[in-house]
């Protein structure tokens, strides 16, 4: 199967696990819009009834076109299940989020979450962390500085950049440095350091958040505990 047949069949797997009267986080990305369009295929047919709580922007705008009811986080009370995407799992379910450069409202949503589950094609799991850009969402003001103070400690940052040579603007107008580290040794150390630097938002480390993991293989769908 190719990969988007991956992401298709557990985005129709992760589903099953949404039962009515549920809050439910919606991540973001490509796995997650086929799990959303599976999720709206059930309250279409079988009247599930559920509240939404989306990461993006634009997943709260699809949810909503397939007559899913959508909240704002602050308008409910906790989460039940949060189901995202992510861009790399370790084997020991730390993760590295926001290559879709939504990874601050995922982080705020995940962190109200009872459970997290992620959905991903098996090209997503690894032993060590790192291969896959590291995203920071940064402020723009004063955001070159910050720049040269990743480059100083050896991180190779670059601004995220569009098709027009634009920066990438997250859904709260900030922007996104990948870090180029191809190994990250220690994430929560890391992430303690990133999290120091003032003009640093968030950044892409997703650290004891994640419950369980469905993996879309060749064999099928399969889940990791
Ligand atoms: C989102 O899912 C992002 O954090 C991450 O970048 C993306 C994974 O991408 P995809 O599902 O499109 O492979 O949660």
């Amino acid at each position: 199967m190719e990969q988007n047949e991956l992401k298709q069949l557990v985005g129709n797997e992760a589903v099953k696990y949404i039962e009515d009267g549920m809050i439910v986080g919606l991540g973001s990305g490509s796995t997650i819009r086929y799990m959303v369009d599976a999720l709206g295929k059930r309250v279409a047919e079988e009247g599930l009834h559920i509240t939404a709580v989306a990461t993006s922007k634009f997943t709260a705008n699809q949810a909503a076109n397939l007559g899913i009811e959508v909240k704002n986080l602050d308008d409910v009370d906790r989460i039940d299940l949060t189901i995202d995407g992510a861009d790399e799992i370790s084997d020991d379910f730390q993760g590295i989020k926001g290559g879709g450069a939504a990874h601050l409202w995922e982080k705020i949503v995940a962190i109200n979450s009872d459970k997290n589950m992620w959905i991903v094609d098996e090209s997503k799991l690894v032993h060590q962390l790192g291969v896959f850009p590291l995203p920071l969402e940064v402020i723009p003001f004063g955001s070159t500085h910050v720049l040269e103070k990743l480059d100083k400690l050896g991180y190779a940052p670059t601004f995220r950049f569009d098709e027009n040579k634009q920066h990438v603007m997250t859904d709260e107008s900030n922007y996104i440095i990948d870090l180029h580290l191809q190994k990250i040794e220690d994430p929560f150390a890391l992430a303690q350091i990133l999290d120091s630097i003032v003009g640093v938002v968030e950044h892409g480390l997703f650290l004891n958040i994640c419950d369980k993991v469905i993996v879309g293989t060749q064999n099928g769908p399969k889940v990791l505990e």
